[in-house]
C-alpha cells in the first residue's frame, strides 16, 4: 500500500475530490498554508493500493494546473534588502507537489 500526499491549489480541490470519489478512492482533505507565499493551499492524503497509484497520479495530473501568483512583501523587508530584491515577485505555483511513500500497515477499526 502507498500513501500519496498531494499539495494542491484550493481552486482544483473540488474537481479533484469528485474524480477520486468516482473511482472509489478515499481521500482526506487538510487545509494547509504554503511556507513561501503564506497563502492557503490544500493537502490531500490518499491511501491506496500500489496498483491504483498511477491512476491517482493521472487524475491529479489531468485536474490540477499551474498558475502564476504574486508573492506578498515579507514583513520587515525595508531599506536596502527591499531594494536588492524588489517585491512583489511573480511565481508559478505548481498544479500539485506530490510525495508518495510506502505504508507498512493500514488498520481500519
Ligand atoms: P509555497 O511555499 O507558498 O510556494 C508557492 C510557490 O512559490 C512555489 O510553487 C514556488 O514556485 C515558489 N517558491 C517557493 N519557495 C520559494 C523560494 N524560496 N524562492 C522562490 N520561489 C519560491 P510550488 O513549488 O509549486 O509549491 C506549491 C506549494 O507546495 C508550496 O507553497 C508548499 O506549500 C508546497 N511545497 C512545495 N514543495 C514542497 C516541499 N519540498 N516540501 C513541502 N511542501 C512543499
Amino acid at each position: 500500500m502507498k500513501m500519496i500526499l498531494a499539495i494542491v491549489q484550493d481552486d482544483d480541490v473540488g474537481a479533484l475530490l469528485e474524480k477520486l470519489a468516482e473511482r472509489g478512492l478515499r481521500a482526506t482533505r487538510v487545509s494547509s498554508t504554503g511556507g513561501f507565499l503564506r497563502s492557503g493551499n490544500t493537502t490531500l492524503l490518499v491511501g491506496t493500493e500500489d496498483s491504483q497509484v498511477q491512476g491517482v497520479l493521472d487524475i491529479i495530473h489531468s485536474t490540477c494546473r499551474a498558475r502564476q501568483q504574486l508573492s506578498t512583501t515579507p514583513s520587515g523587508r525595508e531599506g536596502l534588502a527591499a531594494a536588492i530584491v524588489p517585491y512583489p515577485i511573480q511565481v508559478e505555483v505548481g498544479g500539485a507537489n506530490i510525495f508518495v511513500w510506502h505504508i507498512e500497515q493500514y488498520i481500519r477499526v
